[in-house]
């Protein structure tokens, strides 16, 4: 079995992975083994025992042993509340009645999975009381007290309660210590100026034990009650319950899995870890957000603005756990009513993502291995050749000077400045890869990054005060503490200096859990409570510096233990701030570890996946997730990082993957190339295709960004998120939508020419035919070759596309087509964003067009509610009418008669309209 711990040949860029075929990671310390597993003959003892315990039970129908207090037998399962959530020890009677709590075993869950815990509280578990609640000018302000301790160390007795009526559908909920201050989140959050004046919810408490029970007022649904399980707070452990209305939970990443949350005694655990996507492990990043649908399609979230090593836990009661162990719990929760509004409301006090630039919309190619700056430049070429759209080329660590950071091969790289000054020429962009860690020994004078930063005291210190060394690509390295705003300017500089050889367009930050190579750092981590805290949650390898720095690692800002989930966050800010500086454009950055507000700075890519079919499926999911977390530039390596892939595999992924937000294609080191070049000429074309598709709804697109920078909207959305009434949706993560209107349904399986997809109730039109399909809201068996993805427009909406080039810069200047897709009622709306595609701030600085287009009663009208310059070079050729009834006598164009076509699956498009964007005009068919 390989560890993950020590490696000793160079891997991928951000993927220290156990290799295929490896066995996986020992189940016993992951996080869902069931917890009683531990070593040796005591846990044989103990599951044997279980085993024994469980027949009897079942043969006698009852109790073996002592029998449990009344109190205890009264807690039916699903509503036990761990109350020994400790993996390391075989929970025993003693060990649980020590804790006050009530021990019944119960019958073993399948392998890997968890179970009823066998330790839970009972009714009267001590808890807090709530002394007293005064009113505040924003809500309330109350005293919680303990009289009784808890079990854990540092039991804080007295809580301070504060609770802000922040807006009609905003709550703001708060507990921390009442008497010391203790870390927070050095996040920037809106502040309400006055209590909210119709709030659609209705907050009461429990005063003793206290607990919080929130409702919907319009329907009474409980949205949280917290008596269910006892408040604890102590210094290093702090645990909070609630119910949950039902059982359709979303978010709490970053985890690989489905995109609804299974409630059957499953633990997720934040804490940013670098690791192949695994279920169950805790991965890149930390979002303590979660989205739940409530019966009727009203939705809600609840965000706890905590950054220290958590877990959550659900169960099927239904109810779910909140165990962090540091910080204060901050709650905002967002009353929506629908998801969409959950998730602007989410973005409202976490920040709304950043516009990207056009470009960072276009195709992406990358792999690890090019071994040349003129291997990369033939790719390139082989691309133009045959014509296939690509944005950006980018390189992984390859390109480095013995991986080190600001240093490019000076022999095998020696054409990059060429090949960049190249991509310019042809209207396109180079990326490349950045890591936090800095490389700690090389002969002083050689390397200014570190001797700089060591100069001026910017790297994580130990707790003796000297640099924290780990190991990362180049060896040795020290860790940038981003934290510490002279390391921004630092790191600016030495990006400038960089960018004065290579004038790179763009920046991909990777390796920034920041993930070690050794575990700590050379030294290991001192003893104490910050590596070794009374509780760990369940992250992989049962350490908090399981391949990352020591949690005890001193940063400005506060201890590694508190800041470890924000360092990919901090890294982004810096790397943003130095971009805006350099190239006075609007940045784009792809970050591997985020954290809530990540999307103001960076996008993110779902890791290092395998050239799997399952892995493809695994990126909706995920790619759903972020659009939740405010991070909608976001998508999988296409075609799959590790592993090799199969030409069907990556011609499938190429479909899919033309439409992630944020679409790369990148590989591995030593396998197969997989860009579209090296394949067949019947997949070569299916790619190209699926590209120019994606570059003819460019336009679309990039609007959609713009309502996610303006006011929180998704871009890649699930389906239940626009029919949140529908049931039958709240399950689908194998389809998307594209706002809310494009229906995405790609194959996710080898060998197979149709595909099953579920078609919500209403008119939808083929994309490429505009031919119709009535659904009642039903799974459907569309016809799927290999060359084709289906898309389908739904009813109602109209999408602005522009003939594709193969590149953003020259599509950007072709005639648009603007495709209506009329609904039952023969109406329809749509709208388009237009700037320069990279200019800061054009929204807010007044560059920018913007038109609403719609159709009532047979004319279509486009408006120009805002107009810029860019407008008046770009035209509208083209307007396709999906759903025309019947062939129209005449069409008139600002009431001029027009030449027209009209085909029998109900298509009206009229051609050679050759009007500027920047002028309103009517096509009116009679
Ligand atoms: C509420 O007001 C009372 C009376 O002024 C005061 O004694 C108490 O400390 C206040 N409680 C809080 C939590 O501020
Ligand atoms: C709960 O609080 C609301 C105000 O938020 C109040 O109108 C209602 O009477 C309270 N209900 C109970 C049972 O105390
Ligand atoms: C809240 O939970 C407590 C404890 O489980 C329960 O007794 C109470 O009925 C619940 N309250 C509501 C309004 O659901
Ligand atoms: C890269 O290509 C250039 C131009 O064709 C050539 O001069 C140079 O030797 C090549 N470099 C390497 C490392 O192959
Ligand atoms: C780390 O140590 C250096 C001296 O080696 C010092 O200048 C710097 O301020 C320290 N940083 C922190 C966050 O403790
Ligand atoms: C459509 O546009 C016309 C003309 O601008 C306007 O009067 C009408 O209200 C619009 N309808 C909708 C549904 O936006
Ligand atoms: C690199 C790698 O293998 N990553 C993961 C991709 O996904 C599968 C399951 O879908 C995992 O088992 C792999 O570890």
């Amino acid at each position: 079995m390989k560890s993950y711990q020590k490696l000793t040949t160079p891997q991928p860029a951000g993927c220290q992975v156990e290799e295929e075929g490896a066995a996986p990671m020992p189940p016993a310390r992951g996080r869902m083994a069931p917890w009683w597993v531990g070593s040796g003959l005591l846990v044989a003892a103990v599951l044997l025992s279980t085993i024994t315990v469980w027949v009897l039970r079942q043969v006698s129908g009852g109790w073996l042993g002592p029998t449990p207090p009344p109190k205890c037998l009264l807690v039916p399962e699903s509503h036990r509340f761990d109350c020994y959530p400790e993996r390391q020890v075989v929970v025993t009677q003693e060990l649980c009645e020590s804790r006050g709590c009530c021990f019944i075993q119960s019958p073993l869950p399948a392998e890997g999975k968890q179970g009823v815990p066998w330790c839970f509280y009972p009714p009267d578990f001590p808890s807090y009381t709530l002394e007293s609640l005064n009113q505040t000018a924003l809500g309330m302000v109350g005293l919680l007290v303990r009289r009784e301790k808890a079990y854990y160390p540092r039991d804080i007795e007295m809580l301070r309660l504060d609770v802000e009526f922040e807006t009609d559908t905003r709550l703001h909920i708060k507990i921390t210590d009442a008497a010391n201050p203790r870390y927070e989140v050095p996040l920037d959050v809106p502040r309400a100026k006055k209590r909210a004046e119709n709030p659609i919810y209705s907050l009461n408490f429990s005063w003793d034990p206290f607990g919080v029970l929130l409702r919907r007022t319009a329907t009474g649904t409980v949205l949280l009650n917290t008596t269910v399980a006892p408040l604890i707070f102590a210094d290093q452990f702090l645990q909070i319950s609630t119910s949950l209305p039902s059982r359709f939970l979303y978010g709490l990443g970053e985890h690989r899995g489905s995109l609804l949350h299974s409630l059957d005694w499953n633990t997720l655990t934040l804490w940013a870890r670098d690791v192949a996507p695994t279920e169950s492990f805790n991965l890149y990043g930390a979002h303590p957000f979660y989205l739940l649908m409530e019966e009727g399609g009203d939705a809600h979230g609840v965000f706890l603005l905590n950054s220290n090593a958590m877990e959550v836990a659900l169960q099927p009661a239904p109810a779910l756990t909140w165990r962090t162990i540091g910080g204060v719990l901050d709650f905002y929760v967002f009353l929506g009513p629908d998801p969409n509004m959950v998730i602007q409301q989410y973005q409202q006090v976490i920040g709304f993502p950043a516009m990207p630039p056009l470009w960072a919309l276009g195709f992406h190619l990358c792999r690890w291995g090019y071994g040349s700056s003129n291997g990369t430049w033939q790719t390139v070429r082989a691309m133009r050749n045959y014509q296939i759209p690509q944005d950006a080329q980018w390189n992984d660590i390859d390109y480095m000077d013995g991986y080190r950071d600001f240093t490019f091969d000076s022999q095998k790289f020696a054409s990059l400045p060429s090949l960049v000054e190249d991509l310019h020429k042809h209207g396109q962009r180079y990326v490349m890869i950045l890591d936090p860690g800095i490389s700690s020994t090389n002969p002083h004078g050689s390397y200014w990054p570190f001797d700089e930063g060591l100069r001026r005291g910017l790297f994580l210190n130990t707790t003796q005060g000297q640099p924290l060394i780990g190991k990362v690509w180049p060896g040795y390295t020290a860790f940038a503490d981003f934290s510490n705003p002279d390391t921004h300017q630092w790191w600016l500089e030495n990006l400038q200096h960089f960018h004065a050889h290579v004038p790179f367009d763009g920046l991909w930050i990777d390796m920034n859990e920041p993930s070690n190579f050794m575990d700590g750092s050379e030294d290991g981590c001192p003893p104490g409570e910050l590596d070794s805290p009374p509780y760990t949650p369940a992250v992989l390898g049962d350490s908090l510096s399981s391949k990352t720095v020591c949690a005890s690692a001193k940063q400005k800002a506060s201890v590694h233990y508190n800041l470890h989930n924000l360092y990919g966050l901090m890294e982004a800010k810096a790397t943003a701030s130095a971009l805006t500086q350099i190239r006075g454009k609007r940045p784009f950055i792809i970050s591997r570890s985020t954290f809530p507000s990540q999307g103001r700075y960076s996008g993110h890519w779902l890791g290092d996946n395998r050239s799997q079919w399952k892995d493809m499926y695994y990126s909706i999911p995920g790619l759903l997730s972020f659009s939740l977390f405010g991070i909608p530039l976001v998508g999988a390596d296409i075609c799959g990082f590790s592993s090799s892939t199969s030409e069907e595999l990556c011609t499938r992924w190429m479909q899919l993957g033309a439409f992630y937000p944020f679409a790369r294609n990148h590989n591995t080191q030593n396998e197969k190339a997989q860009d579209p070049t090296v394949f067949s000429p019947a997949a070569r074309t299916a790619m190209k295709d699926v590209l120019l598709t994606r570059y003819s709804l460019l336009p679309f697109l990039y609007t959609l960004f713009h309502h996610a920078h303006l006011q929180g909207d998704t871009v890649a959305r699930p389906l239940f998120f626009e029919f949140p009434q529908d049931v039958a949706t709240l399950e689908l993560d194998r389809q998307f939508l594209w706002g809310r209107s494009l229906l995405v349904t790609p194959v996710l399986e080898p060998g197979v020419d149709s595909v099953t997809g579920y078609v919500p109730q209403g008119t939808w039109y083929d994309f490429y035919t505009g031919s119709s399909v009535n659904s009642s809201g039903e799974m459907l068996k569309m016809s799927a070759p290999l060359e084709h993805l289906n898309l389908h427009i739904r009813e109602g909406s109209i999408l602005p596309t522009q003939k594709p080039g193969t590149t953003s810069e020259e599509t950007r200047g072709n005639p648009l087509r603007l495709i209506v897709a009329l609904s039952s009622s023969a109406t329809a709306w749509g709208d388009l964003f237009w700037d320069d595609g990279e200019s800061l701030d054009t929204f807010e600085r007044g560059s920018y067009s913007y038109l609403v287009f719609n159709v009532t009663q047979n004319i279509f009208t486009s408006t120009v509610l805002h107009a810029s310059t860019e407008a008046t070079s770009v035209t509208i050729g083209t307007l396709s009418i999906f759903g025309v009834q019947k062939q129209p006598s005449k069409v008139l164009l600002n009431g001029q008669e027009k030449p027209f076509s009209y085909l029998d699956n109900q298509v009206l498009t009229v051609s050679d309209l050759g009007i500027s964007l920047s002028q309103g005009f009517s096509v009116q068919w009679l």
